[in-house]
């Protein structure tokens, strides 16, 4: 058959030899165990000799089809899932060190990534090396930092929450020519937007809570790869650390796939018109959306995106002050954590989801005390606009 489009992919997506029933939506596994034929059965399964389930922490039928769909839309061989984004983060980079290894991370992050990196790593000996993208030659410091123990390069694209774009061709090259494989965070654009794995990273993984899932209502992580690597994290760190997915939430993140392409497209077309409209607005200090023009990675995204997400972050003339009237203001926008939902969401990095960082870390990061970050809906968007705009009238 025709190979076919992405948004069918999306939709269709793959099929389980291991399922037999004729349910056009496949059931959810709801099973700690699975029964053996008889003895020997057990132990092939158990040597390797015959292939099936066996436990659900090392393999479930829900959960294998959530794998070889994102697996799928990503361009990748393989793919595990996780218990959140973060136990994806942590997989990933706890497979490839060991005590006394170091790695190379963009250090603009998700606030938790940082804090696991700069921090809790850090007790294991394992050590990040942050490299601000924003300082200009820093490709030059990426290659100054890299030594015989760096074992992988980090970015996140479009970042959080600055919305920074990074080049992904630029970090894969460097990390072919050191032999190391590059990871990317492609939460905030999911595969519909950005094939990370097709510009030469190595691995690929996912907060799924956020646009994958679709719906705010689970927590859950991916990660993208080769049959070797992916094979490696599901068998030394996802089997022995534990930390899988429930089949319910491999299910409800199946079921949220399906209109991925439709709400990416909507998520994307209303943010560029928010985007714009604040842009005019006489108490907006500045808006950073990687689709307007002024954005100082329009070009790149436009080479690696499809389109520009549903993110945005800005800023108020008044600072924080000015920042928590409008946060305080809304009525239509939720002031909550998250993002990827069908409702919009607002908050405030600097004292929320990257608080962790210190005041000098968040300036190198590019996050400033006065940013507020958008997750921007599906509602219409003259009423998310008319929300922010009589929040914004109101600042004093
Ligand atoms: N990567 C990115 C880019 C994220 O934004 C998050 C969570 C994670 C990884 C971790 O995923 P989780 O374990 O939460 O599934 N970002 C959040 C945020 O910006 N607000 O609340 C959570």
């Amino acid at each position: 058959m025709k190979k076919l489009t992405q948004e069918t992919e999306i939709v269709h997506g793959v099929h389980s030899d291991h399922v037999t029933s004729f349910d056009l939506v496949p059931p959810i596994h709801m099973t700690s165990t699975f029964k053996f034929k008889d003895a020997d059965h057990g132990a092939d399964l158990f040597s390797g000799k015959s292939t099936g389930y066996i436990y659900t922490r090392i393999g479930n039928p829900t959960v294998d089809l959530l794998e070889k769909k994102i697996a799928v839309l990503e361009g990748g061989e393989s793919a595990v899932a996780t218990a959140s984004g973060m136990a994806a983060v942590a997989a990933a980079a706890l497979t490839l060190t060991a005590p006394g290894d170091n790695f190379v991370a963009c250090s603009t992050l998700y606030g938790g990534t940082f804090a696991l990196f700069s921090s809790d790593l850090a007790r294991l000996n394992i050590h990040a090396r942050f490299v601000s993208h924003r300082r200009s030659g820093s490709l030059k410091e990426i290659e100054e930092k890299i030594d015989g123990d760096t074992r992988f390069l980090y970015i996140e694209t479009p970042a959080n929450p600055t919305l920074d774009i990074i080049d992904i061709p630029l970090w894969a090259d460097t990390a072919r020519r050191h032999d190391i494989p590059l990871i990317v965070d492609n939460t905030f654009a999911s595969p519909y937007l950005q094939r990370p794995l097709a510009m030469g990273a190595d691995l690929v993984l996912h907060s799924a809570t956020k646009y994958l899932g679709g719906h705010g209502d689970l927590i859950g992580g991916l990660i993208v790869g080769s049959k070797r690597m992916i094979g490696q994290i599901r068998e030394s760190h996802m089997n022995h650390f534990g930390p899988v997915m429930s089949p319910f939430n491999a299910w409800l993140i199946l079921r949220g796939l399906k209109t991925l392409a439709l709400r990416m497209d909507r998520h994307s077309d209303t943010a560029l018109m928010i985007a714009e409209r604040l842009l005019s607005h006489p108490r907006v200090a500045a808006v950073f959306y990687p689709g307007l023009a002024s954005h100082p990675g329009h070009s790149l995204a436009r080479r690696q995106m499809k389109k520009f997400g549903g993110m945005i972050a800005f800023e108020v003339h008044g600072g924080v002050v000015a920042g928590k009237a409008v946060m305080n203001g809304v009525t239509l926008c939720t002031l909550a954590v998250s993002l990827g939902d069908c409702e919009t969401l607002i908050q405030h990095p600097a004292s929320m989801t990257h608080a962790v960082y210190s005041p000098s870390e968040r300036k190198l990061a590019g996050i400033s005390d006065g940013l507020i970050r958008l997750s921007v809906g599906l509602e219409h968007p003259d009423d998310i606009l008319g929300d922010l705009r009589q929040a914004l009238d109101r600042v004093p």
